[in-house]
């Protein structure tokens, strides 16, 4: 099995994003793209050779293929061992939880996460590093300037090896061993929930609905939920992980996350009803008739997690992206802890989390998660929420209610315009930029402007600035809107906007979010002239 180098030109548009390097299924099949930027990979790590990898993915199309041709490289490239998922398939946080359980020096997870896949669907790479979290920005940028300057990589020309047999093989020097992808995932997860007080929940008359929308979670799911607690068989939906998602939105959302939406929201609907996405790192909460907004799922967690063995000695902190809603600050106030304010991305969590500044972070996007592993959580949500439900014997909405009483309700929302054209997003965004110096002080409608700027972080635990991460536009009396273009859409451009408004009075905490917020949306259009400039009537997504 000889070493192959093969000569390559770059390419120019190989830049990660805000979880990795995404684009359609044939812009990946291009000959030398994979390759490209898995070599570029490489040559931008020292001391990796004779060490552990750890590769899968969210079993979408183009998975399978792209595993034996990271094998052969990594080989090629001096690795010592990978540890491969079964059948190719790995959610993400399981990566993550195994890079850190066997001294890995770094993961390849293949995914879109919630991009849609098959062959004209999306694919994705993204690097996670020692720690088991997503490469931060000085290891993505150095892949990038790779990239731009490749010349050639190295591969072995060999037979492809068998993903689906449990074992070890050899490529060249480097040895594959085949794992369970459920096995030291499921392990962990039984190390912080209470699964004796859970599976007494799901063993009697309370009913749940998990939906792993055809993606990666539906072994993970039906291993913990069904045959470890006890739950009905039938309770975990679209279990079976498809290489076109069975033609869906692996996104976890109240629009593509549609049939449980219908159950969730029905007559006889179950008492708790819960999705994830493509890669298994999102979820969404429900329950009978009642959505939990992903912000406030984060402050409730904060806020019960010492009912939860994992979490019981309390928390040494509380981080979340800046969009996301307040209301996980509120908790960590209460709690005499810090609450951090970091930019969208998984990756900026990680610097916090291994400093142990935070114990749990979240984003707006459906991401939860803790200091177990370095990426957001789907199931350790879900099972978090299922603790908490064992401990209080209350309905979900029941919680919320009572969590808004104590707290005061942080009315969120988030409006997504898809696939809108890019140069005029980019318009909208040079507009706002432009406007910000003067909107401090200024009357707009009912509300007076605090603060406007585009979002700077400086990580406090390395120092690494990074700027232009959202534009905030903050009122006197607490409410902001935020605006972003999305780092992880391959059409077009998607705009994101945040909207959020605090209301300390129970009395109109039953109001809907859209409703309470529709001041600020009007005030959003007006100044960001999203209408006029998207050509759009509304949202193609409202969370
Ligand atoms: C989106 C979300 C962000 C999340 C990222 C990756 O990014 O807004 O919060 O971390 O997806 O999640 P963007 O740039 O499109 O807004 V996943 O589940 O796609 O890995
Ligand atoms: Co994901």
């Amino acid at each position: 099995m000889a070493i192959q180098t093969v000569s390559t030109t770059p390419f120019d548009d190989q830049k990660p994003g805000t979880s990795g390097l995404r684009k359609q299924v044939p812009a990946f099949q291009q000959p030398n793209y994979l390759e490209n930027f898995i070599q570029s990979t490489f040559n931008s790590l020292n001391d990796y050779k004779g060490k552990t990898l750890v590769l899968g993915g969210d079993g979408r199309y183009f998975n399978r293929p792209a595993i034996q041709i990271i094998l052969k490289m990594a080989a090629a490239n001096g690795v010592g061992k990978t540890l491969v998922g079964q059948g190719g398939i790995l959610s993400t946080p399981a990566a993550s939880c195994l890079i850190r359980k066997y001294d890995a020096f770094g993961g390849i997870i293949l995914s879109a996460s919630h991009n849609p896949g098959g062959p004209e669907g999306d694919f994705g790479v993204k690097y996670n590093v020692s720690n088991g979290g997503p490469a931060p920005e000085d290891v993505t940028n150095a892949i990038f300037e790779n990239t731009k300057s490749i010349s050639e990589y190295k591969i072995i020309d060999t037979e492809d090896i068998d993903l689906d047999t449990l074992g070890t093989a050899q490529v060249s020097e480097m040895s594959v061993e085949i794992v369970d992808p459920v096995a030291d995932y499921a392990e962990l997860m039984e190390e912080l929930f209470d699964f004796d007080k859970i599976r007494q929940l799901l063993q009697g008359d309370f009913s749940m609905c998990m939906d792993s929308l055809h993606a990666v979670t539906g072994p993970y799911a039906k291993d913990l939920f069904e045959k470890t607690l006890g739950a009905k068989a039938g309770t975990v939906t679209n279990g079976e992980p498809l290489e076109d998602f069975g033609g869906g939105h692996p996104d976890p959302n109240l629009v593509y996350a549609h049939d449980l939406v219908a159950i969730m929201f029905s007559d006889d609907a179950p008492d708790f009803g819960a999705a994830s996405d493509g890669d298994g790192d999102r979820n969404m909460i429900l329950g009978n008739n009642f959505f939990v907004n992903p912000s406030d799922s984060l402050a409730i967690i904060a806020a019960n997690a010492m009912l939860v063995p994992g979490y019981k000695d309390g928390l040494s902190g509380i981080a979340r992206s800046m969009p996301t809603s307040q209301a996980a600050d509120r908790v960590a106030k209460e709690l005499g802890i810090d609450c951090y304010e970091t930019p969208t991305g998984w990756k900026f969590f990680g610097n916090l989390l291994d400093a142990d500044k935070i114990t749990i972070c979240g984003e707006e996007s459906f991401g939860t998660g803790s200091n177990h592993v370095r990426e957001k959580d789907g199931l350790w949500a879900v099972l978090f929420w299922l603790n908490i439900l064992a401990e209080r014997q209350q309905s979900v909405e029941d919680i919320a209610v009572e969590h808004w009483k104590a707290y005061g309700r942080n009315f969120y929302s988030r409006h997504d315009y898809e696939g809108v054209d890019s140069a005029k997003a980019s318009e909208l965004m040079k507009g706002l930029q432009s406007k910000l110096s003067d909107l401090p002080g200024q009357k707009l409608g009912d509300y007076t402007v605090d603060y406007a700027d585009d979002f700077s972080y400086t990580d406090p635990i390395d120092g690494s600035v990074s700027q232009n991460q959202g534009i905030r536009i903050g009122f006197t009396d607490g409410s902001r809107m935020v605006f972003r273009l999305s780092g992880t859409g391959t059409q077009g451009a998607t705009l994101r906007l945040y909207l959020e408004s605090y209301e300390p009075d129970a009395a109109k905490h039953g109001v809907d979010p859209q409703e309470a917020l529709q001041p600020l949306i009007a005030l959003a259009d007006e100044v960001a002239k999203i209408k006029t400039l998207t050509g759009r009537d509304g949202p193609t997504v409202i969370t």
